[in-house]
C-alpha cells in the first residue's frame, strides 16, 4: 500500500487516531486529522501533531475535508454511518478502519480474540502464555494499545496477540489471523450496529479471510458463536465448560484438558493441562476464558506444562472483577469493564449471594430485565447511577430492592451503609461510562478511590 504523497484523513483523535496519524505521516502521507471535539479539549494533542506537519480539523467534521482525500482512516469509536463518511464513500473515497490499516503492514502471525465479554482477560492471558514459551509477542488492540502503533516492532517471527472489537472488525477487508477466537456473542453495542445480527456479523469478520490452513476457536456453549462453524473455511476448534468437544479444550474431572486435531477422533490422546482449582481467577466465565486461551496457545504450539505455568501465575486484569478491598468483612469488587448485561450477569454469578450491585451509566439499547431472575436470587439491593438509571429502574422494579443514587459516590456510600459482614459490593454497571466518566478505566479508578475514602473504615493493605 503506497502512502507517500497521498492525502489521508484520520477521523477521531483518540489513541487510535493519534497513532494512525503519526504512522501515516512517517510513511510520507499528507495527513489531516478531524475530530468533533473542540480545539480547547484537544489542546494537549494539537501542538505535537502540528510539529509533525499534520493538519488538524477540530470542533466538527467538514464535508469538504472528507471529499478531498485519497484515503480515509476511521477510529473504532466513529460510526461508519457518520454522514460525512457516507458522503465521502459515495464520492468514491476509500474508507478503512485503523485495524485494517495496521493489518496491511503488520508482519508475522496474528492470534486475534473477539467476543462480547472476556476479550481483554483472554488476550492478556494468551499473551502471557506465548511469552512463557519464549515467543516474540506483541499484545495490542481493543485492550488499549492501537495495533497501528506496533507495526515497527513486528517481525516475520512475531506473534501479535490482538483483542479485536466489533467496531474494529466492522471495517476490515484484509485482516487475516492465523488463529481467531470468538469467545461469545451476546447483545452489546446495539445502538451502534442497529441489531444483534449486524453486531454478530461484524464479529464474524474475524474469520472472513481465513482459509483451511488457519484455525478458528469457538465457544461450543454459546449458540450464536457456534453457528459460525457453518460459515468458515478455517479448521474449527471448540472449547466448552460443560461437555467434551471433538477437538479443542474442555473441563473433565476438575481438569482443563485438550485434544488436538485436525481429524482427532474420539480415540485421540487427551492431554491434561491444569486443574481448574489452580486457575487464579473468579467465576465460571473465567474458566471459559482460560479454555479459549489454552486452545489458542496449544494451536500456536505451546506445550502443556508452559501453559499451566503461565495460567497459574496470571493475575486478574484491572477493572475485570478486580478485588479491591475487604473492609469490616465486606468485599469490594471493581468490574467497571462489565459494560453490557451479559458481563454483569457473569459477575453476579461469580458470587453466591449477599451482593450490593451498582448498575448504570450510558445505555446502549440493552434489555436489563434479563437480569431480573439472577438479581432476585443473589442481590440484596441495586444502586442505580447515570443516564440509564430510569430505564434500569423501570425494567427491574419488583424484582429487587432499588436505591436511586445518581452518582457513583452516592452509590458507594449507600452500599457501605447497608452492607453487612460477608456481603459483596460490586461495581458491574452493564452500561458504558461516557455519561459521567472519560472511560471505564476512569470509572473503575474513581470506584477504587471511593472505597479507599471510607475513612472510618479499617482498610486492609490492598487499597
Ligand atoms: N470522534 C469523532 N467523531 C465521531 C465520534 C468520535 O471525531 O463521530 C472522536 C472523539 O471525539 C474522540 C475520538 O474520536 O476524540 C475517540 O476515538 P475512539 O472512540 O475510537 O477512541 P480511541 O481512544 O481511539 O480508543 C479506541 C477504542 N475505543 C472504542 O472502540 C470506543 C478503545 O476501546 C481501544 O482500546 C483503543 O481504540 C485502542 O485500540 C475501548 C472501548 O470502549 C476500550 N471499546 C469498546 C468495548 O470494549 O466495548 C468496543
Amino acid at each position: 500500500m503506497e502512502l507517500k504523497g497521498k492525502k489521508v484523513l484520520v477521523v477521531g483523535l483518540g489513541k487510535s487516531g493519534l497513532a494512525a496519524a503519526l504512522f501515516l505521516r512517517h510513511k510520507g502521507a499528507q495527513v489531516t486529522v478531524s475530530d468533533i471535539r473542540s480545539a480547547e479539549s484537544l489542546a494537549k494533542e494539537i501542538p505535537a501533531l502540528l510539529d509533525e506537519g499534520i493538519n488538524v480539523e477540530a470542533g466538527g467534521h467538514g464535508l469538504l475535508t472528507f471529499r478531498r482525500q485519497d484515503l480515509i482512516v476511521v477510529s473504532p469509536g466513529v460510526p461508519l454511518n457518520t454522514p460525512e463518511l457516507v458522503q465521502a464513500k459515495s464520492f468514491g473515497r476509500p474508507v478503512i478502519g485503523e485495524l485494517e490499516l495496521a493489518a496491511r503492514f503488520l508482519k508475522g502471525r496474528i492470534l486475534a480474540i473477539t467476543g462480547s465479554n472476556g476479550k481483554t482477560t483472554t488476550t492478556a492471558l494468551a499473551g502471557e502464555i506465548l511469552k512463557e514459551a519464549g515467543y516474540p509477542i506483541l499484545v495490542a488492540g481493543n485492550i488499549g494499545v492501537p495495533v497501528i502503533g506496533l507495526i515497527d516492532e513486528s517481525t516475520d517471527d512475531s506473534w501479535s496477540v490482538l483483542e479485536v472489537s466489533s467496531f474494529q472488525l466492522e471495517s476490515t477487508e484484509e485482516f487475516h489471523p492465523r488463529i481467531a477466537v470468538i469467545l461469545n456473542i451476546t447483545p452489546d453495542h446495539l445502538d451502534r450496529h442497529g441489531s444483534f445480527e449486524n453486531y454478530a456479523l461484524a464479529k464474524e469478520r474475524i474469520f472472513a479471510k481465513q482459509d483451511a490452513g488457519d484455525c478458528l476457536v469457538l465457544n461450543a456453549d454459546n449458540a450464536r458463536t457456534a453457528e459460525a462453524a457453518a460459515r468458515t473455511h478455517a479448521s474449527v476448534y471448540w472449547f466448552s465448560a460443560k461437555h467434551e468437544v471433538k477437538q479443542g479444550a474442555w473441563v473433565e474431572n476438575g481438569n482443563v484438558v485438550y485434544r488436538s486435531g485436525p481429524d482427532a477422533g474420539p480415540d485421540a490422546a487427551i492431554e491434561t493441562i491444569l486443574s481448574v482449582a489452580k486457575i487464579p481467577l473468579k467465576g465460571m466465565h473465567n474458566v471459559e476464558n482460560v479454555l479459549a486461551a489454552v486452545c489458542a496457545a496449544r494451536l500456536a504450539g505451546v506445550p502443556a506444562n508452559l501453559i499451566a505455568r503461565a495460567v497459574e501465575k496470571f493475575q486478574a486484569v484491572e477493572h475485570r472483577l478486580e478485588f479491591v478491598a475487604t473492609v469490616n468483612g465486606v468485599e469490594f469488587y471493581n468490574d467497571s469493564k462489565a459494560t453490557n448485561v451479559d458481563a454483569t450477569a457473569k459477575a453476579v454469578a461469580a458470587f453466591p449471594g449477599g451482593i450490593h450491585l451498582i448498575l448504570g451509566g450510558k445505555d446502549k439499547g440493552s434489555d436489563y430485565s434479563e437480569l431480573a431472575p439472577l438479581l432476585r436470587e443473589r442481590v440484596r439491593a441495586v444502586y442505580t447511577i447515570g443516564a440509564a438509571a430510569a430505564k434500569i429502574e423501570s425494567q427491574l422494579r419488583g424484582a429487587v430492592t432499588i436505591r436511586s443514587c445518581g452518582t457513583l459516590a452516592t452509590a458507594v456510600s449507600a452500599a457501605v451503609v447497608e452492607a453487612r459482614p460477608g456481603d459483596v459490593v460490586l461495581l458491574a454497571p452493564a452500561c458504558s461510562s461516557f455519561d459521567q466518566f472519560e472511560n471505564y478505566e476512569h470509572r473503575g479508578n474513581v470506584f477504587k478511590q471511593l472505597v479507599a475514602e471510607q475513612k472510618d473504615w479499617k482498610l486492609n493493605e490492598n487499597v
